[in-house]
This record gives C-alpha cells, sequence and structure tokens, in this order.
C-alpha cells in the first residue's frame, strides 16, 4: 500500500490511538506547559556557566521554533491536517490534529562523524511525524520523515522506510475508538451488575469513572491481527486509594471479539469465574442460581495496597533521619544545559531523549576519544503466565506507551541526592510542546566502599570510588523503570536497571466458604499473597543498545573462554605422573551474526577488540561487556516462540545480540508500534540477525538485555523493592589502557604505618615485619621499609603536590604524622543547609496541580484498556491522597 495515498483520505471513521494520546492531553492539560530551562534545584549559584560543547548537539530534540516551523510547513504544503474525524461528531476530541508524535529523525551516523570527527557540516535536522490515516473502517498509524529544517524550499515530505525492515511506513491499528470500547466494556458490566453484584460485591458506573466503588475493566489481547482484535476482559478494582489497581482483580471475565472498527460488529464472548467457563451471561446467571454454585472470597481494596504504614507501631529510629550524602563545593561535572553535553574525569557525552524510548547517551568519550557511539534503551518487555484468560499471554512492550513521555519529574532527594541537578525532557504531540520538568538528574556520588585499597608491612592506601550517574525514570502504569548510566573513574561504564511499583497480581479463586483452599496450580505461577489475590510470574526483558567503537569502527568480538585443561609439563615429571589438571584461556572470534548468553560459571569474557590496535605491552585494545551487580545475571525471555508476542521482540531471545552496524537502515531493535502488528512489525529484530552478515573487524552494534525473572511474593506487596529487583551490564577497559587511569584521578589516603607504630608505638598488631630476617625478601622489604624517612625521594611528585596544595591553603598535611592525602580533601569549613538534605517541594505540588502527570497517566490507562489489558475506566486522575503525599 502507497503511504501516499493514504495522506488523502479523509479520517472519516475512527479515533485511534496515538490521537487519543493528544486528545487527552487537550482534555487534561488546562495550563500550557512551556520548558522551563533553568535547574530548580541546582546547588550551586553557576558552576557550569563558562562551560560548552564542543560541537552543537546533532541528536538535540527539536525546539519549539523547529516544531512549529514543521507544522505551519506541513499546513502550508501538504494536506496532512485536512483529515477531519466526522463519525464521531459533536465529539471532536483530538479528531482536528492526527499528528500525534513529532520529533527529531536522529541524523545517521556517518554525517555525524563526519561533523564532529572531520569538521563536517552540521547534519541536516529533520523531523519524524506519526500521522492517523484511515480507509473506510481500516486506521493506520503512517510515519513521515520531513526536513531539511529549517523549511526551505529543498524541504520535503517523505515516507519513513529506510529505518523499517519491513520496508512499510505504518502499521495497521487493530483498535477503533478507545471510547466507544470503553463505554462498551462497561455496558457489559452494567448489563451484568445483577451478576457483579452478587459475586464481587459492586458494579460498573458508566456515569461516574471516578466512582470509588465502581469496578473497572482490564483487558488483554488474545488476538491482534490486520485489524482484528479478540479480547479477553477481567473486571478490576478501582484502586483509586493507593493505585494499587494492578493488585485487585476480581476474577470475573469476559471475552469481547472486536472484528472491525465499526462497534455494530462487536460482540460479548464467554464468560468465565472459578475456573468454569459459560457461553454467555445467561449461561453464567443460570449456575448462579444453582445451589451447588461455589462463590470466591472477594479481593478488596485496603489499606494493604498503601505504600506507608503508620499504624503498626513501628521502632524509634524511624524518626530519626538517616546520614545522606552531601556535596560540600559543588559539582565537578561540567555540564552545558544548552547543549545537554556533560564531561567528568575523562568521559564526555551528549544526552538526547525521545518519546518512546525515554533516554540515549550519544558518542561516549574518553580521554578524547570514542569509545561508545550510542548507549541507549530500545524497548522493555514485561511478559507474564498463569492459569486464567488475563495473566495468560499478557504482555507488555513499553515504548508503545511511551517511555520518554513517561520520564516524569523527579523528586530531589530520594529520587536522587540533595546535590543533583536536573534537566528536562520537552516533547511535541499533537501540536503542543509538553516538558516534564526535572525528568533526568545528574550527580556524582562516593560509593561506602572503596574503589581501591591496600595494607603492606609499611603503608596503607585507600582510593575513594565516586562515579557519575545519569539517571531517569519512566512510570508506565503499574510499574517504574528506574534507568542508571553510571561511569567510573577506571573508564567503566555501566547501565543499571531497576523496577518499583505495584505488580500486576493474579486473581486467586478461592471458596468464600472453606478460605486457603490450595490446588495443582497454587505455585505453578506465582504465590499466594491475600485471600483473593495470586502473584503471576513474568520475565522484564528490558533492551538496550551499544553501538561501540573501540579504537575506530573496526572491531571484532573475541569470546575468551576460561577452561579446565589436563597438560603435561617437563617439569611436573616424575612428582606428577600423568598431566596436570589446570585450567587456561582460549580465544576465538565471533565470525558472524550472533545472539549470545552469559555463560554458566561466568565461564567465558566477551571481548570488544580492536584488531591490530595495541597497547603498550602489545596487547590488543578492548572493552569486556559482562552482567554486572544486582540480582544474579540478567535475563533473556524464558518462554520460546511466545504465542503472544509474535516477532515482534525477537531480541528478547538472548542476552547479548553481536551485529554488523547498519546505523542508517537498521538504527533500532524494536519499533514502539511493533505490538500493533506482532505477526509482522515495523522493526523485526530477527531478520537482522538472520542474515548472518559477518562481523569481524567490522563496525559493530551490540544489543543486551537486562531485567529478570520476576516471581514476586508477598514482599512485594504493595511494592516491588529496587534493591532487590536490580540488574545491570557494565563495559570495562581490558587491556585497553596501558595500566589503571584511575590512578591518576582518585582520592584517598597514603597512611605511613611504619612510621606511626615507630612514633606511638601501637604497632598496628599486624607486625610480620618481625620476622622479615627469616625472609627471603627481607633485605627488598627493609630497603622500602628505610625508605619513608626520605620521602621526597620515594614520592618524588607526589611530595612535590602536596607543597603546592598546602601552599595554595587546601591542605595541611604534615609528613611527621606519615599521612598524605592525593587528590583533593575537605578544608574549608562545609555548611549543610536543611534544604540540601530535605528539599522544598511545594512546586512539586504545584506542578501536579496543572493536571500534566494525572493528564498522562490518563493517556496510559484509557490506550491500554483498549489495547493492553490495562484498564478500561478510571483515568486515574483528580485524586489527592491524605497525608500531605505527592501523587505524580
Ligand atoms: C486544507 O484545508 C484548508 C482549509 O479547508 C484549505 O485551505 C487547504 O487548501 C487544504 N489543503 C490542501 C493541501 O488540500
Ligand atoms: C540516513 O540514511 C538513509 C539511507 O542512506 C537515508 O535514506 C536517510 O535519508 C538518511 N537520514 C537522514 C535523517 O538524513
Ligand atoms: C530555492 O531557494 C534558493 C534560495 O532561497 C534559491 O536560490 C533557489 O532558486 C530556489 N530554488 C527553487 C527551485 O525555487
Ligand atoms: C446492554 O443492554 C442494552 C439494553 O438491553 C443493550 O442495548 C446493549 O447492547 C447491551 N450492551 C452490551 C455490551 O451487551
Ligand atoms: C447462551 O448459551 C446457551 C448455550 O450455548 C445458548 O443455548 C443460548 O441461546 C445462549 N443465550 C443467548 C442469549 O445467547
Ligand atoms: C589521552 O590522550 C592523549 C592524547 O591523545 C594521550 O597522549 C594519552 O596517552 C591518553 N591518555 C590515556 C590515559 O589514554
Ligand atoms: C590486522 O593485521 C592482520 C595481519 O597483519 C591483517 O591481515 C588484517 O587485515 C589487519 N586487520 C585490520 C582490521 O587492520
Ligand atoms: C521456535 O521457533 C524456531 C524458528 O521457527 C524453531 O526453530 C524452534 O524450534 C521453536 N522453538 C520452540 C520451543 O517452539
Ligand atoms: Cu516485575
Amino acid at each position: 500500500m502507497a503511504s501516499w495515498r493514504l495522506l488523502g483520505i479523509s479520517v472519516s471513521a475512527v479515533v485511534i490511538l496515538s490521537s487519543l494520546a493528544y486528545l487527552l492531553v487537550v482534555v487534561f492539560l488546562s495550563a500550557s506547559s512551556y520548558p522551563i530551562r533553568q535547574p530548580l534545584h541546582g546547588t550551586s549559584k553557576h558552576p557550569h556557566r563558562h562551560f560548552q560543547a564542543p560541537a552543537e548537539n546533532p541528536w538535540a530534540e527539536l525546539d519549539e521554533v523547529e516544531a512549529s516551523q514543521v507544522y505551519i510547513w506541513l499546513q502550508k504544503n501538504t494536506n496532512i491536517f485536512n483529515s477531519t474525524d466526522d463519525r464521531t461528531g459533536g465529539n471532536s476530541r483530538g479528531s482536528n490534529n492526527p499528528l500525534s508524535l513529532i520529533e527529531l529523525l536522529r541524523p545517521n551516523k556517518t554525517s555525524v562523524v563526519d561533523y564532529l570527527d572531520h569538521n563536517g557540516p552540521v547534519p541536516d535536522r529533520w523531523a519524524r511525524l506519526s500521522a492517523v490515516e484511515t480507509k473506510g473502517d481500516d486506521a493506520f498509524i503512517v510515519e513521515y520523515m520531513v526536513g531539511p529544517l529549517p523549511p526551505s524550499n529543498k524541504t520535503q515530505l517523505l515516507p519513513l522506510t529506510y529505518c523499517h525492515n519491513s520496508g512499510r511506513n505504518y502499521v495497521q491499528s487493530p483498535i477503533s475508538d478507545v471510547f466507544a470500547l470503553l463505554d462498551w466494556a462497561l455496558s457489559i458490566g452494567e448489563n451484568a451488575s445483577d451478576v457483579t453484584q452478587d459475586l464481587l460485591g459492586a458494579k460498573t458506573n458508566r456515569d461516574d469513572l471516578d466512582d470509588p466503588d465502581g469496578l473497572v475493566m482490564g483487558s488483554r489481547p488474545a488476538l491482534i491481527d490486520s485489524g482484528r482484535m479478540v479480547h479477553w476482559l477481567e473486571f478490576f478494582g478501582p484502586g483509586m486509594k493507593s493505585d494499587g489497581r494492578s493488585l485487585l482483580p476480581q476474577g470475573l471475565y469476559v471475552k469481547l471479539d472486536v472484528p472491525s472498527a465499526n462497534p455494530a460488529t462487536w460482540t460479548t464472548g464467554e464468560w468465565f469465574y472459578n475456573g468454569i467457563l459459560y457461553d454467555n451471561v445467561t449461561m453464567l446467571r443460570e449456575a448462579m442460581a444453582s445451589p451447588d454454585f461455589e462463590r470466591l472470597t472477594i479481593n478488596e481494596d485496603g489499606a494493604w495496597t498503601d505504600t506507608e504504614d503508620f499504624s503498626t507501631s513501628t521502632t524509634p529510629e524511624r524518626d530519626m533521619p538517616p546520614p545522606l550524602s552531601i556535596q560540600p563545593y559543588g559539582p565537578r561535572y561540567r555540564l552545558d544545559r544548552s547543549q545537554n553535553y556533560i564531561s567528568w574525569m575523562g568521559f564526555s557525552f551528549y544526552l538526547s531523549t525521545s518519546q518512546a524510548a525515554a533516554l540515549s547517551l550519544f558518542d561516549i568519550r574518553y580521554n578524547g576519544s570514542r569509545i561508545i557511539y550510542q548507549l541507549g534503551l530500545q524497548e522493555a518487555l514485561a511478559h507474564y503466565a498463569g492459569a486464567e484468560p488475563m495473566q495468560s499471554g499478557l504482555e507488555f512492550l513499553d515504548t508503545f506507551f511511551g517511555m520518554g513521555k513517561m520520564m516524569f519529574s523527579l523528586v530531589p532527594g530520594l529520587d536522587c541526592p540533595g546535590h543533583a541537578e536536573y534537566l528536562d525532557m520537552s516533547y511535541h504531540r499533537g501540536g503542543r510542546m509538553y516538558t516534564n520538568r526535572n525528568a533526568i538528574c545528574v550527580f556524582e556520588y562516593t560509593a561506602d566502599a572503596p574503589l581501591q585499597r591496600h595494607t603492606s608491612a609499611f603503608s596503607a592506601t585507600v582510593s575513594r570510588n565516586t562515579y557519575l550517574v545519569v539517571r531517569s525514570v519512566s512510570t508506565v502504569g503499574n510499574y517504574d523503570y528506574t534507568i542508571d548510566y553510571i561511569f567510573y573513574l577506571d573508564g567503566s561504564v555501566e547501565v543499571k536497571l531497576r523496577a518499583s511499583g505495584y505488580i500486576f497480581g493474579a486473581f486467586h479463586a478461592e471458596p468464600r466458604s472453606s478460605p486457603l483452599r490450595r490446588d495443582a496450580t497454587t505455585n505453578e505461577y506465582g504465590y499466594r499473597v491475600r485471600p483473593g489475590l495470586h502473584t503471576s510470574m513474568h520475565d522484564h526483558v528490558v533492551n538496550f543498545r551499544a553501538d561501540l567503537d573501540i579504537c575506530g569502527t573496526a572491531n571484532t568480538v573475541v569470546r575468551t573462554a576460561i577452561e579446565p585443561l589436563q597438560r603435561t609439563y617437563a617439569w611436573d615429571q616424575p612428582e606428577v605422573p600423568g598431566p596436570r589438571n589446570t585450567m587456561h584461556m582460549v580465544h576465538s572470534a565471533v565470525t558472524h551474526e550472533t545472539g549470545l548468553n552469559w555463560p554458566r560459571n561466568a565461564g567465558e569474557m566477551y571481548l570488544v577488540t580492536a584488531p591490530n590496535r595495541t597497547n603498550r605491552w602489545g596487547e590488543t585494545r578492548a572493552y569486556r561487556i559482562l552482567p554486572g551487580t544486582g540480582m544474579g545475571n540478567p535475563a533473556h525471555l524464558t518462554i520460546a516462540n511466545s504465542t503472544a508476542l509474535g516477532r515482534a521482540a525477537s531480541w528478547a531471545a538472548a542476552d547479548l545480540w553481536v551485529l554488523r552496524n547498519h546505523p542508517a537502515t537498521e538504527p533500532a531493535a524494536a519499533h514502539h508500534y511493533n505490538a500493533l502488528e506482532p505477526g509482522a512489525p515495523l522493526v523485526d529484530f530477527a531478520r537482522m540477525v538472520e542474515d548472518r552478515e559477518p562481523v569481524e573487524a567490522a563496525d559493530l552494534v551490540l544489543y543486551f538485555n537486562l531485567g529478570g525473572h520476576h516471581v514476586p511474593t508477598s514482599q512485594d506487596v504493595p511494592n516491588t523493592l529496587m534493591h532487590t529487583s536490580a540488574s545491570s551490564v557494565l563495559f570495562m577497559p581490558f587491556n585497553y589502557f596501558d595500566d589503571d587511569v584511575s590512578k591518576a584521578l582518585r582520592q584517598g589516603v597514603r597512611v605511613d604505618r611504619a612510621r606511626t607504630r615507630h612514633r606511638h608505638n601501637n604497632g598496628a598488631s599486624t607486625n610480620h615485619n618481625v620476622d622479615d630476617d627469616n625472609n627471603p625478601n627481607a633485605d627488598a622489604k627493609e630497603e622500602v621499609r628505610r625508605a619513608p624517612t626520605n620521602r621526597a625521594a620515594r614520592f618524588p611528585r607526589r611530595d612535590r603536590e602536596d607543597k603546592k596544595r598546602r601552599n595554595h591553603g587546601h591542605g595541611h598535611d604534615t609528613d611527621d604524622d606519615g599521612v598524605s592525602w592525593f587528590g583533593a580533601r575537605y578544608t574549608a569549613p562545609v555548611l549543610v543547609t536543611r534544604e540540601m538534605l530535605s528539599p522544598d517541594l511545594s512546586h512539586y505540588m504545584k506542578e501536579r496541580d496543572d493536571g500534566e502527570q494525572g493528564g498522562w497517566r490518563a493517556v496510559r490507562n484509557h490506550v491500554g484498556g483498549g489495547l493492553y489489558g490495562l484498564f478500561v475506566g478510571k483515568e486515574g486522575r483528580g485524586r489527592r491522597r491524605e497525608g500531605g503525599r505527592l501523587d505524580w
């Protein structure tokens, strides 16, 4: 189908998903929210005023001027705005502007590299946009590119296909009017209110979507294909109190067939309750009239869904504030806010955001040399399983909901340390610009454990582990994904994911008469956590792209196996009669595109090498990629060939993928509309790997997954906790430098123990040098031990620097006490204001009041209601919690 033709068709029938997002914003956003660029919580006045990025950020989001230029140009030169929705008549919500999304179309790597590395021209600015177009009863989301910008007589509107390996620039939207669907679902409930009142003690309320006692509907698509959808709907408690809706499944299900956009064709299918399928509600009513009918315990909301508890007597420690991190003399990283460019301890990089896939870091360099061209989120999958129609096959591909749009404001002092600085996230939808203030935080932090330490007979050295963090949180409905990009002094880079928020629970069927029944499925898919609630096992697989360029783009992935070995060594004879049982390394290059898993027993190292580029010792320079800190290895998807996912997320099948990089035509592992056509996704990752291109000495891209197998227990109620839901992947220099580069950067202390001992005669108890005389190395050690008396000879450079520092009034240490600090010390008085520890959050409350957050939450709930097993019903806005809590 030629997308150009679609452009001309006037929208006649349907309002679909993406425009829906727009319309809800219009409905709920009374006050405009134009970008506010100044930091709300900088710790020092203007620490970065004079700091400038070396180049314009080629990945900067369109600014307001550019976006409006695009709108004006489109209005003048295309008929893309002329689509109107005449079917909904008076209900013109959003239909007057079908442009749901407009954002930067990121420039191609070749033009960026030409610009950054070879003084080439600034890459052309292009925008990408999605428009909703209809043809008869069918609706499509169509993608275009428009540019170059600013508009000139060279500017064109083109179908956006080059970056989709499907060759298409559109997906068929399987959903029609979400509001009609919502209304329909609620009317099923209303027509069966006698049944829901009897079984669930409540009913749906079509007239008041905010009814705290009303039931709402959640849905899961059982089928999405060429515009046809079949849903399983389940009744849910509204969870108005604490947003715990996903903990309130009610165990009554009904099937819904949506063969087309026309509501006249929709039909209600079977009902399901207590493991029994009923052909229709009449059959269910008949069954309920029978004396044998078993009524189940109701899964009721209550204080148990609250995230705080003030009722049980707590320990007195809660009333005493805990220790916190401070930054006494301002930040040490430098930030160019106009370019979203950061530099710290030899690292530098640019930030870029997208509405679907949140934050990416670009052009990550160390000491001026690029090591990673792009590091960023691609997609987040949560895939459930279960014994009932909702949980079985439930899956979410969360970029569909906009993980960038849903990078909501961080709460200073809690989401990030009190001294963090914040950046905004701005985006354009439906002809307007929105800004999520303080969506990204940047801060340095000193870990509780040192980076380095060593105690010898003569001295002890310890160095601080201070690192830089760039953090954002995407709250997609019930779940909050916290994503950190962390930079370490040794040149390592870590990507860390933590999940919190409400789990998606399953109804636990338990007869009212004899509670705590167990059956075969009780622990097959989860654990019982309430009388009527079960947890639901699921896999989180969250994909990231890492375009590494190690000493240029010609890279090879080498697998270095650590293997047991039997080998005969000449010197072993005759004491060892046969071969010695030992181990060794075996190196092999990855020759063709493939998926890898983290090896059992960490028995292999995966290295991204620069063949023929060696360090001073003649060893090949490389970065190693490995699973980092967190709860064990990050997971890939357990389900093989998921029935629900189709081909929409093939990247979830392995931990790490090595692909030949085609940065223009394959810039991403996924597309945020993949969920709409899982059988024929716009971007089909499997096809990127299937051709098994050679990958030696080539520009490579790695895709890796974070996440885990999440089998929630009673400890996930009410919320999953971040310290136990973390996973990470680390990029670590591996013979990349000639030695540990953190040596020149870190702060710490050398304590001369020999000297201290002599003076105080406390012996430091570990006087193993006492019997040095019996030690073959005694002479050498003695030499070293004597050396401290001539410190200048032993540490000539450090001593000079110490003196220099002292002369600048920074330090006050003397050689006499045998303690020498390296790097800066805290010498000036430190004033810790209360604001640094307990930030003033009053403007966050105000921000909440203008409805932005609530509005977006609403979008997700509604949209999801139509499509994804979220909730048709309440939109979760306008609620205020008691007790002065912030409600995001
Ligand atoms: C779009 O509609 C406007 C107003 O009805 C009209 O002036 C304009 O010519 C139309 N544009 C195109 C390209 O058809
Ligand atoms: C990127 O490269 C592709 C393929 O060469 C080209 O079609 C596309 O227009 C380029 N994109 C931009 C934004 O320049
Ligand atoms: C496009 O604009 C440029 C500069 O404004 C002008 O020189 C050129 O003639 C124009 N080309 C066309 C085809 O109109
Ligand atoms: C509910 O009942 C009304 C009145 O009988 C009927 O018009 C409507 O179609 C029913 N709704 C559903 C979803 O079955
Ligand atoms: C309900 O299902 C039964 C059994 O299949 C069928 O006989 C009956 O006609 C159905 N009733 C309605 C109203 O569809
Ligand atoms: C940093 O770059 C400079 C200049 O290219 C080079 O001389 C130096 O060895 C590099 N340092 C490290 C630690 O790589
Ligand atoms: C590396 O060196 C080998 C042997 O000298 C040569 O065959 C190969 O082409 C070189 N590879 C690169 C990427 O330069
Ligand atoms: C999954 O699909 C692939 C490709 O069609 C096939 O080779 C494999 O056997 C399937 N695995 C399972 C468990 O069905
Ligand atoms: Cu989970």
